[in-house]
């Protein structure tokens, strides 16, 4: 092979690694510790066509204080449910929502009204 031809071999590998970073290191849960002064772990989900991140792991028993900001009017994405903790919210188009709970040990999925749309808080 001439040099060109490891060239473009080399681009092509590098493209590769960089298809699967972006494509597959999104999908790694977003792992939020405590910062607020009250110790509340503070959560930013953007709610746009889906939840990102989708996947948030915090600690198990923290208090979760969680800003959902929708960036969308999308009918879909108008409520928030967490079925494991009661939580039903209206989340308003362009607008950013507060959400706390104490995040007992488990996956808590959440997802919108007609459950389309999914994510999930790992506690552990
Ligand atoms: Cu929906």
């Amino acid at each position: 092979m001439s040099p060109t031809d490891w060239g473009i071999a080399l681009a092509a590998l590098l493209l590769i690694g960089f298809i699967n970073w972006y494509f597959l290191g999104k999908k790694r849960a977003a792992v939020a510790a405590p910062a607020a002064p009250d110790g509340a772990v503070e959560v930013n989900v953007r709610v746009e066509g889906g939840y990102s991140p989708s996947v948030i792991e915090v600690p198990a028993g923290s208090r979760v204080r969680m800003t959902l900001d929708r960036q969308e009017d999308n009918p879909c994405s108008d409520e928030l449910v967490i079925p494991d903790f009661g939580i039903r919210r209206d989340l308003p188009a362009f607008k950013k929502t507060v959400i706390e709970f104490t995040a007992t040990p488990g996956t808590h999925e959440f997802k919108c009204g007609m459950g389309m749309l999914h994510g999930s808080i790992v506690a552990k």
